[in-house]
């Protein structure tokens, strides 16, 4: 595979809230104890003090990059108040990242937000950019050094979570297990696909984009865009209308947003399809990931394409991975990913990056089951053990793909 540049990122992504631990001043921290069904967060993969030997394990097994967040709720305690403290803190994560040999990628928001911001409308209303833009800014002076950053991730999830919010709060929510896609299917096979988000919904967040993008290019060296999580949709036969106005509500519209953007990140799993009735469920199937997805590794390179084409920036690939107890089907799976980005690459588009999701297994925003971790953690002790994959994929990078050309059976023996 000769697609994958020298400088090319290879890497692992986390979230705060899905590995810190304790996020106590998060909206989401509150909801968990709401909604029935989900499990807790609580310690977490205890992350907050665990980060360098979370980062030694990628830098160990060869890899180069680090995505990770910092979180709003814990920086902005109250509105306009930051506490210099947490700041240090993030800083000394970077500070390590970067004498591990590691690029950090730094996000900004992941799905989890401040008390305070939640209860006063959040996303919903006109003050967000603002309220986001002031974070965005003090931010950006623990940020030097660094080579990317994620404003927000997932925009169009997010949009959707608050149409999922507004239907808890009116009490009709029994269909859903937990406001967000990442639980769709765990253990119930046929739950619907989630609702696409409502354009209006998307707004607000994307002036919050556009305002820190501002701040952070005023205050910072490093590049800056946004992660959408790209659907891969196909129409289904008679689907083709509609096929267009999902992926403008679901995708476009914040693919669209990314336009001036210095990198568009691509989050990618799996494949949807549309009919004229629009998401099609897809069925129950013995090769269905554990959150109860179509096992498609094709997608990753149908997204880059995609979302290269529409957002007309280069292409950060910020997640992409699997949920399974089966870490020879994790290797499988990210092999094919990795083999088809390489033929993207070849063919023109500029892919700057591969960071995997995940690097552990970790809190799948109300469960635990669904395992997408490059190593494992015991929740009790805390262990850290690192899975097959790791190697592999730190093999990969230090090949600079070229590994990637040997066989697949070869690559599962050898991870
Ligand atoms: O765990 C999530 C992550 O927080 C956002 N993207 C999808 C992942 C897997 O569901």
């Amino acid at each position: 595979m000769s697609g994958f540049k020298p400088d090319f990122l290879w890497g692992a992504s986390t979230s705060p809230h899905q590995v810190e631990g304790n996020n106590v001043n998060s909206d989401w921290w509150a909801r968990e104890g709401l909604i029935p069904g989900m499990q807790l967060s609580g310690d977490a993969n205890d992350s907050y003090h665990r980060y360098r030997e979370d980062m030694s394990l990628l830098a160990d097994a060869g890899l180069n990059s680090y995505r990770f967040g910092i979180e709003w709720a814990r920086i902005e305690t109250r509105p306009g108040v930051f506490s210099s403290a947490l700041l240090k803190h993030y800083r000394r994560m970077i500070d390590t990242a970067l004498e591990l040999g590691l690029k950090p990628v730094i996000t900004l928001h992941h799905f989890s937000s401040p008390r305070w911001f939640a209860d006063e409308g959040g996303w919903s209303t006109p003050k967000a950019a603002e309220r986001f833009a002031e974070y965005a800014k003090v931010a950006s002076t623990i940020l030097g050094g660094v080579g990317h950053i994620v404003t927000i991730n997932e925009p169009n999830m997010l949009a959707m979570m608050l149409n999922l919010e507004a239907a808890a709060r009116r009490g009709d929510l029994d269909e859903w297990q937990s406001p967000t896609i990442e639980n769709q299917g765990v253990g119930q096979w046929e739950q619907p696909p989630l609702p696409v988000p409502l354009p209006e919904d998307g707004k607000h967040i994307i002036e919050a984009h556009h305002a820190a993008r501002e701040e952070l290019r005023q205050n910072t060296d490093a590049q800056i865009g946004w992660s959408v999580a790209n659907q891969a949709f196909t129409a289904a036969p008679g689907g083709e209308e509609r096929l267009r106005d999902v992926q403008w509500a679901f995708e476009d519209l914040y693919l669209e947003a990314a336009r001036g953007d210095d990198f568009i990140g691509v989050q990618s799993y799996t494949t949807q399809q549309v009919d004229a009735d629009g998401l099609v469920p897809h069925p129950p199937h013995p090769d269905n990931t554990m959150i109860g997805t179509a096992y498609r590794p094709d997608a990753l390179a149908m997204t880059v394409r995609r979302a290269a084409d529409v957002a007309g920036t280069p292409v950060l690939v910020t997640e992409n991975g699997i949920a399974t107890p089966d870490d020879e089907r994790r290797i499988a799976y990210t092999h094919e990913a990795l083999r088809a980005l390489s033929t993207v690459i070849e063919a023109g588009v500029d892919v700057r990056g591969y960071l995997h999701w995940s690097l552990l297994d970790n809190y799948e925003w109300g469960h635990w089951e669904p395992t997408f971790g490059l190593v494992a953690v015991d929740r009790d002790t805390f262990e850290r053990r690192p899975k097959r994959s790791l190697g592999w994929l730190g093999a990969v990078a230090r090949s600079h793909g070229a590994s990637l050309n040997a066989p697949l059976a070869q690559a599962v023996t050898q991870g």
